[in-house]
């Protein structure tokens, strides 16, 4: 290449930032620094980042070796991190010296890091929670690694056509990622299927003649820790077919019977099964999480025999940490491998399993709480079945202890359903094979002891707690918000990114005037930025000025997606009914994912976009009402949604959400919250006070007693002039004129179908409660006071602050603050 075409050749780099970006653009991506694209620039500085960060990374990987550190591994079918290269320069602290070096190239870092494909390995709350965790573990300096599965293919792209949701695949990894590091001589093979042959003697252990072996390889993914040197890994699985089962194909010259041999194993790690809360995909799911979950323990083990030469002290290094029950197929994998391969008593290595592992239940709804066919298990896990098998035995007989004769209490406890098809409920088996099972809200946990492991909490009263979610201040403040971020560091300075109970001297700050005018700014700001997302996505302009309703998170029924529409159209009606009227103008944003097969949350998308249609081109409403839906809701577009939000709804039916981590993201960014007695909300309000949040609707013991007493939607319809004008517009086609009956079955569902989320319950009290908001956010300076309330009173929800909880009363690690 001739010199003097390059940019280079021109002007020597300005800084050391400068150099090590043309370095990498010259060596590690081949590209001319004067005619890069901002794709190549992002993988240069990517790969300065990576650099640095490697060493880190091997410093910190010796220094626990040397001090043969007791761990935790986080195991997760799950981790929806986004993108990497914000966060990598900030924990780094390079954001300022690589911004200026962008400049060089004429381009911002946000320009930049926009180029990079989030890495999308999750569906919604549970992945992104076990993200923000890494996050945490890597600053509070836990020594840990989190275990999953290196998807080719993430969770699918969402597009909109004609209003309907279209899925796409996301090939994140199609021209590669800087971020991973490929471990060639880490991998395991995996068995399934087969036989089990029964020992010989009775000092013997039974052999498993498996079918099938695919090879487990290690990809890792570094984690920066901020504030530290320390980071920490994400190891991913991919299923690699063994070398010599195509041989034979190929020698033959049969290269696509070679190529689906190759596919039959290699599927395993292919793609993410976009659904949450239900197990789908049936045999290849199980499939998949067995694969990581051996892959890892094994793994696990490797690292232990290689710092202490045996098994014998496993209990005092290793934590197993069970993100659901996904991987709880590992309580079976760690006995078989401790029995059957490592010469343990079955009695000693009961006794390590429960001390290793600990367990987190995400929802209460019997629907998502996995359980496998007893069938499909002997056909796959052969052995892991007859092991499960002898652990309830064992199990069985303990618990009848305590209550002879009761037969119902060991039949609902018993880790296989025997109701109809014989199911392995894995719940139970990991509440069986940890010492702590824990919820995920104050509430969640308490009606896990009270409801689904109430048989469970008796036996073992102490095994059960709370760990309230938390969410990263790193990426949900600093990284999403920086115009909000540096309002508060010139306020109260910029300890809160790593103590976020600072935020809490915030508080005086929200009785001046100069500093909630401040805040305001910041909003308005924020919300031009949502506002130009709005309108380049959807076609749709909105006003900044206008009161910003977000509801934004997957789409499922309990979720009530449906009565924020609802309540859409019941104020479209009144609009025209009183178009003079002082109405505040409002933007209600939806955006969210709906499973490929759930027909009914793909239905509510649709009227999203029929609804809007109307609304957004009646001229009628002089633009005081809008209607949007952002396509494609993940990471890095929650980024960009969460801060110019002003409302932020958490409406479901009380008892139903787990937590909601959402909410904290959207709070923390000064939205208020409207939102039911439920998950997460109950323990928001008493962060923020009273005052500073909107909380209407059925508490959870009165869902439980209206459904008792015989709710009756019908009845609601039949005297309430007002929903049923609202149901009525949407079953008899206003929405629809081209296709009138297209909403008919959905409307029935609610007044036929029993309304199983108690939409119109709770309707009543969910308007009432808007036209308070309204009435709020008519006096800006009011709604400033509550919302810099609201960010003042979000200390608590930290994920540092959830996994010192964890660390110290589940995990026993100490972590740094
Ligand atoms: N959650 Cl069971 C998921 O995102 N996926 C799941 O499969 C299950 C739960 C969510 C839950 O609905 C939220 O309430 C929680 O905040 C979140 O997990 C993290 O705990």
């Amino acid at each position: 290449m001739p010199e003097s075409s390059t940019r280079t050749a021109a002007a020597a780099p300005a800084s050391t930032a400068d150099a090590a970006i043309e370095r990498h653009l010259l060596h590690t991506v081949a590209a001319a620094p004067g005619q890069a694209t901002p794709t190549e620039i992002m993988h240069a500085v990517a790969q300065v980042a990576r650099e640095h960060l490697s060493q880190r990374w091997v410093a910190g990987d010796s220094a626990d070796r040397a001090a043969k550190a007791r761990r935790v591994y986080y195991l997760s079918m799950e981790f929806l991190i986004g993108r990497t290269l914000s966060n990598a320069l900030a924990a780094l602290d390079l954001k300022g010296e690589m911004g200026k070096a962008a400049a060089a190239h004429a381009s911002t870092l946000e320009d930049l890091a926009a180029t990079e494909p989030d890495a999308a390995l999750g569906n919604g709350g549970l992945g992104r929670l076990a993200a923000c965790f890494l996050d945490s573990m890597a600053t509070q300096e836990l020594p840990s690694f989190g275990y999953g599965i290196r998807y080719e293919f993430g969770m699918f792209k969402q597009a909109i056509q004609d209003g309907r949701q279209v899925e796409g695949p996301d090939a994140w990894l199609e021209d590669g990622t800087p971020w991973e590091f490929p471990r060639f001589n880490v991998h395991y093979p995996v068995r399934f299927g087969g036989w089990v042959e029964p020992a010989t003697d009775p000092s013997r252990v039974p052999t498993w003649r498996h079918a099938g072996e695919v090879n487990a390889k290690a990809y890792d993914m570094v984690i920066p820790g901020h504030g530290t040197q320390r980071v920490s890994t994400l190891r991913l699985w991919k299923a690699v077919a063994p070398a010599q089962i195509d041989l034979h194909a190929f020698n033959t010259g049969d290269y696509s019977r070679a190529a689906e041999f190759k596919n039959q194993y290699e599927n395993i790690s292919w793609v993410l099964y976009p659904n949450d809360s239900t197990p789908a995909g049936r045999e290849l799911r199980l499939r998949q999480e067995y694969f990581f979950t051996s892959a890892s323990i094994q793994d696990i083990l490797a690292r232990h025999l290689a710092e202490h030469g045996n098994l014998a002290n496993l209990a005092d290094k290793v934590a197993i940490h069970l993100n659901d029950t996904h991987p709880a197929i590992g309580v079976a994998e760690l006995m078989r491998l401790l029995v059957d391969e490592h010469g343990f008593g079955w009695m000693s290595a009961w006794a390590v399993t429960k001390k290793v592992f600990s367990y987190t239940n995400h929802t209460l709804m019997p629907e998502a709480l996995e359980t496998w066919p007893v069938s499909l298990m002997q056909h796959v896990l052969p052995r892991h079945l007859e092991i499960i098998f002898r652990i309830n035995a064992e199990f069985l007989a303990e618990a009848a202890a305590h209550r002879p004769g009761d037969n119902d209490f060991l039949r609902r406890l018993s880790l296989i359903d025997e109701t109809g098809e014989r199911r392995v409920r894995m719940a139970h088996l990991s509440i069986v094979g940890s010492h702590k099972v824990n919820g995920v809200s104050a509430l969640h946990s308490d009606l896990l002891v009270q409801t689904i492991f109430a048989d469970f909490a008796s036996l073992w009263p102490d095994r059960f707690t709370n760990m309230t979610n938390g969410v990263t201040p790193r990426r949900w403040l600093a990284q999403a918000n920086p115009s909000l971020s540096s309002l508060i560091d010139s306020t109260i300075g910029s300890g809160w990114r790593l103590d976020l109970t600072q935020l809490s001297r915030l508080k005086p700050h929200a009785e001046r005037e100069d500093f909630r005018n401040a805040f305001l700014a910041v909003k308005h700001a924020n919300k031009a930025r949502l506002a130009a997302h709005i309108e380049a996505t959807t076609g749709v302009k909105v006003d900044p000025a206008s009161l910003f309703d977000v509801q934004v998170k997957r789409i499922h029924e309990y979720k009530r997606q449906l009565l924020n529409v609802l309540q859409v159209v019941a104020r479209y009606q009144a609009m025209l009914a009183a178009p003079q009227a002082d109405w505040v103008p409002r933007t209600v944003i939806f955006a969210g994912k709906a499973a490929s097969s759930y027909v009914a949350a793909k239905n509510v998308i649709r009227l999203i976009h029929d609804i809007g249609q109307v609304i957004n081109n009646d001229a009628r409403l002089g633009g005081k009402l809008k209607l949007v839906f952002i396509p494609n809701y993940g990471v890095s577009v929650a980024e960009v949604i969460m801060p110019g939000a002003d409302l932020s709804e958490q409406i479901s039916t009380a008892g139903t959400e787990a937590s909601g981590t959402g909410n904290m993201k959207l709070a923390l960014n000064g939205a208020l919250t409207i939102g039911t007695d439920d998950g997460a909300n109950i323990e928001i309000r008493e962060q923020v006070g009273d005052d500073n949040i909107f909380i209407f609707g059925l508490k959870t013991p009165e869902v439980a007693a209206a459904k008792q007493a015989g709710y009756q939607p019908l009845r609601i319809y039949e005297s309430h002039v007002q929903i049923k004008a609202v149901l009525d517009a949407i079953a008899g086609g206003q929405f629809s004129p081209d296709e009138p009956g297209r909403y008919r079955p959905l409307v029935d569902s609610l007044l036929w179908g029993g309304d199983h989320y108690m939409l119109l319950a709770d309707f009543d009290s969910y308007l009432e409660t808007q036209s308070k908001v309204d009435a709020l956010y008519r006096d800006r300076q009011a709604w400033a006071k509550k919302a810099i309330a609201n960010v003042a009173g979000m200390g608590f929800f930290s994920s540092d602050r959830t996994i010192g909880e964890y660390a110290r009363q589940v995990w026993g690690i100490a972590p740094k603050h």
